[in-house]
């Protein structure tokens, strides 16, 4: 099937709400002017993808099963030029006392070197502008580039603005050089670039930002085929409404990966090696949870199901049954005990665990990680369900936003009990915003600091806000001011995925 191309536009009533227009246009017109400033001409397109805020699901795209986040009206834009006269890319940000101008030239042995260990600001442009080069297999050198960004996705805080980041650059990449890719593609592309950076990422991010659509979240389905599914909320009168707010712990994935992330996605692969293992399933080779369960069903009678739901709750609840029984060491494994288990020699379990990003543990937590990650998917199944099965009546609006919030603050439990992956702050600020009349309230992103994601109802978020930000950010902050406010927390609304906009 063609794959849909990312949309381009003249009309900013396409990207953003109408609410947001005004503000978006003053926005773009200061971006074209700075950029005629600095580069003497117009731009000639401006790549534009958004950051995303996974309503729930966390932690198990890389272990193959979906997850439904939706994107956030807060994006990634890159005003770009294209040059002939050579190679050169240079790249400036709006906010250049932050981050300063760089220019790198592309050469054909390498064609840009990035150092993960530095944290320098252009590293995520490099990999985009890497990723699609090589995707592109550009055999003549590329054109030059002139690059002005603005970003009003909040870095380091769990909503992606990394992701948005890398998607702009393979796009801005694409388009310079006049080449035209799908959506797909450029999320594909845009994944295993993150990966120049450091980190052995999952692709929710990607898949968001390039391919949500306005006004639905997106059912992310990534095994045994890549799928996006938009899912719109109930009809609920008040309306379904989403709050981010952002701890102000900054957690660098790049930095704890060894310990944090990447560990993780080492415990969920050995886990499924094991699970494999104990089921008889290691001829099939399969490399995540995910592909066990599927292996594991191709091979059982099953019931009749009335529905694709019914089919998952009832495997997702055997495979719980299945850890239960074959992950046995509930104090976690050595490395050593790891390569017993299964079934490999010690160095050949390093080089294929260990080797291709660096981890460090005492011991190996294979059984809380996959409990977290059947449970999780169980919950992202039940949302969509009520999502999509529940008929919005006069008199049920509370009780969706019950059955809803519980499956996130569910969540929350599992990421802080059996994935590590919260900390004092997300869990303080999660059970201040339920305090404060969230329905549901937990982590969104990898966690170890950044945002939590909240169900409010939409006629309740200014009360909510003003509440939260007396009870966490003025005690955190007491001199913390309204714009600054303004981006640790805010409401909203599904937003579109990527665009390009001409004029
Ligand atoms: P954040 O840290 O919010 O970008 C990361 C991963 C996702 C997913 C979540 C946890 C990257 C780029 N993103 O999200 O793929 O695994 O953690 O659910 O690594």
């Amino acid at each position: 099937m063609p794959q849909d191309l990312v949309p381009v536009t003249q009309s900013l009533g396409d990207i953003y709400a109408e609410a947001q227009c005004d503000e978006q246009r003053k926005r773009y017109q200061h971006l074209i002017e700075r950029f005629e400033s600095i580069y003497g001409a117009k731009p000639d397109f401006i790549a534009r993808s958004p950051g995303r805020v996974n309503i729930i699901g966390e932690h198990i795209d890389y272990a193959g099963f979906p997850v439904f986040p939706m994107a956030v009206d807060r994006d990634c834009l890159i005003a770009v030029s294209a040059s002939t006269s050579d190679t050169k890319v240079r790249i400036c940000n709006i906010d250049e006392e932050k981050y300063p101008a760089r220019e790198f030239d592309y050469s054909k042995e390498c064609i840009v070197e990035i150092d993960a260990s530095i944290h320098e600001w252009t590293n995520y442009f490099k990999s985009g502008y890497k990723g699609m080069l090589e995707r592109l297999e550009l055999d003549k050198d590329p054109v030059g580039m002139n690059c002005l960004m603005d970003g009003s996705v909040p870095s380091g805080g769990g909503i992606s603005s990394s992701a948005a980041f890398v998607c702009t650059a393979a796009m801005a990449t694409m388009k310079a050089n006049k080449k035209s890719l799908g959506k797909s593609d450029i999320v594909q592309i845009a994944i295993e670039s993150e990966r120049y950076v450091g980190v052995n990422s999952g692709g929710m991010d990607q898949t968001a930002s390039v391919m949500s659509q306005a006004g639905s979240a997106t059912f992310i389905e990534f095994e045994p085929e890549f799928r996006t599914i938009p899912v719109k909320f109930p009809s609920t009168q008040p309306a379904v409404s989403f709050v981010v707010a952002n701890t102000m712990v900054t957690a660098d994935k790049v930095v704890s990966a060894p310990y944090c992330y990447n560990l993780r996605v080492v415990e969920t692969s050995v886990g499924a090696m094991l699970l494999a293992k104990e089921l008889g399933l290691l001829d099939k080779r399969p490399q995540t949870f995910k592909q066990v369960m599927d292996i594991y069903f191709a091979g059982q009678d099953e019931p009749k199901f009335a529905s694709e739901t019914e089919q998952w709750i009832h495997r997702l609840n055997k495979m719980l049954c299945l850890v239960e029984k074959h992950i046995v060491k509930r104090e976690g494994y050595t490395e050593l005990e790891m390569s017993e288990a299964v079934g490999l020699p010690a160095d050949e379990f390093a080089s294929r665990f260990l080797s291709k990003f660096p981890v460090s543990a005492e011991l190996f937590q294979l059984y809380t990680r996959a409990i977290h990650v059947f449970s999780e998917s169980l919950r992202v199944v039940r949302f969509r369900d009520i999502c999509e099965s529940t008929r919005s009546t006069a008199s049920n609006a509370e009780e969706i936003f019950t059955r809803l919030g519980d499956l996130m603050n569910q969540s929350q439990k599992s990421c802080r009990e059996n994935f590590n992956c919260s900390c004092l702050e997300l869990d303080e600020l999660t059970e201040i915003s339920r305090a404060a009349g969230a329905y549901g309230s937990r982590l969104t992103g990898a966690g170890w600091g950044g945002c939590t994601v909240s169900l409010v109802p939409e006629d309740k978020v200014e009360s909510f806000i003003s509440r939260v930000s007396e009870d966490y950010f003025r005690k955190k902050q007491p001199g913390i001011t309204a714009e600054q406010l303004s981006n640790v927390i805010f409401a909203s609304r599904p937003s579109s995925g990527a665009y390009f906009y001409t004029f």
